[in-house]
């Protein structure tokens, strides 16, 4: 096994070994685990951080003085162990009250107390120096077409999102928000369902700087997408703000499963790009990796340890393997033969443009098509053969 590090940057969401296991069909098979509990295993595991809710630390309408009791256990848990708190986010799901969203409930007092929450709980996140404040809009949705009007419910999300990046930026805040999508569950169908359709909400923003998205793979692959695509793209377009790592196992319900214990191709590829798709081959991204999973109903305690553990040594052996494989001759070779890198090269000559292309014969006239490859392939096939022998260590 592979021990972990600081600089691996691995953090947990509270709410993630601390469920208790209740299900839509049971009821919780663990009982309740302490704030500073998790923390201190969680550290000496060898995560970094500590995600939370509003509510993970204190409950629902607690009084002021509750609240601050556990924001101070808390504190004196990071300062024991140094963990740090990267990301913080808010319960808009919880309570009944939100049982028709937060930002976009149909109804106004409740998108104003919705507001007010998070409010609050922007100041906790700056207070404690997490950069990222995640917004993960489970309840905004419907469950029925002719109940929700959507053009008006995006523009109530609008509208929240613009108020909160204006109050970031008055107050000075080093904080940035992330969008995270999921298609379904619990609402019907739910806004914002898939990371194509957060980076393009953003885009309407007053501050866009300052929204990005967290994409989570159970999410993106419960609407059947591939999840390293997706990564790819939200790289490319400098909006993969924070990540949530877990497993799914195709399209059903919102399985959470350890990191690699669903598409673990997906999640070799995944890595693959997170450690050595940069443009020099380094990381690609230097954020949290952050687990949110849930140990499975069938756990008892020492099992949310094991799955603790699991995904972090899921991830090393995974980025263990794809340095291999970067290192491999053989696949280089493979990369070649499949032109893999010529993807980077323009497509026009410097200079160029369409009235060259036009002139140029050989890229047209002369363009002889159905010769042109001489029924040669592309060999990638035989690149992901290599691939996998890579990922199951037979290399
Ligand atoms: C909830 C959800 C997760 C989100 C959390 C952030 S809450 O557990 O299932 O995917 O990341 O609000
Ligand atoms: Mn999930
Ligand atoms: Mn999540």
């Amino acid at each position: 096994t592979i021990q972990p590090t600081r600089e691996d940057k691995f953090s947990f969401g509270l709410w993630t070994v601390g469920w208790e296991a209740q299900d839509q069909f049971g009821s919780a098979t663990r009982p309740p685990l302490d704030t500073v509990e998790a923390i201190n295993r969680l550290s000496d595991l060898g995560a970094y951080g500590i995600t939370f809710h509003d509510n993970d630390l204190f409950p629902f309408g607690c009084s002021a003085a509750d609240r601050q009791r556990e924001i101070d256990r808390l504190q004196g848990a990071l300062k024991a162990t140094g963990m740090i708190v990267p990301m913080v986010t808010t319960n808009l799901f919880s309570h009944p009250v939100f049982k028709d969203g937060g930002f976009t409930s149909n109804d106004r007092g409740v998108r104003r107390f919705a507001l007010r929450k998070v409010l609050d709980n922007i100041d906790l996140a700056a207070e404690l120096g997490a950069e990222t404040f995640v917004m993960w809009g489970g309840r905004e949705g419907s469950e029925y077409d002719a109940a929700k009007d959507i053009r008006g419910a995006l523009e109530r999300y609008r509208e929240a999102v613009n108020l909160l990046s204006d109050y970031v930026t008055d107050k000075g805040y080093n904080i940035r928000f992330a969008i995270e999508p999921k298609p379904n569950e619990p609402r019907g169908d739910i806004l914002l369902p898939t990371l194509g359709h957060a980076l393009a909400f953003i885009e309407t923003l007053e501050r866009p700087e300052l929204v990005g998205i967290n994409p989570e793979t159970g999410h993106e692959q419960m609407a059947g997408l591939n999840f390293t695509h997706g990564i790819a793209q939200a790289l490319y377009q400098g909006k993969l703000f924070h990540i949530d790592l877990n497993g799914q196992r195709s399209i059903k319900f919102d399985q959470d499963l350890v990191f690699g214990h669903g598409d673990l191709q997906n999640a070799f590829s995944l890595v693959d790009l997170l450690e050595n798709g940069g443009p020099d081959g380094g990381p690609a991204y230097d954020g949290p990796r952050h687990f949110d999973y849930k140990p499975s109903r069938t756990e008892d305690i020492d099992g949310v340890w094991d799955s603790a553990a699991a995904n972090m040594q899921t991830y090393l052996l995974l980025k263990e393997r794809a340095k291999a494989f970067r290192a491999d001759p053989e696949v280089q070779e493979a990369l070649q033969a499949s032109r893999v890198a010529v993807i980077n090269e323009p497509t026009l000559n410097p200079g160029e443009g369409y009235e060259q292309l036009r002139a140029d014969k050989s890229a047209y006239e002369d363009f002889d098509a159905d010769a042109y490859f001489g029924g040669k392939g592309f060999g990638f096939v035989k690149l992901q053969q290599l691939f996998i022998e890579h990922l199951l260590g037979a290399r």
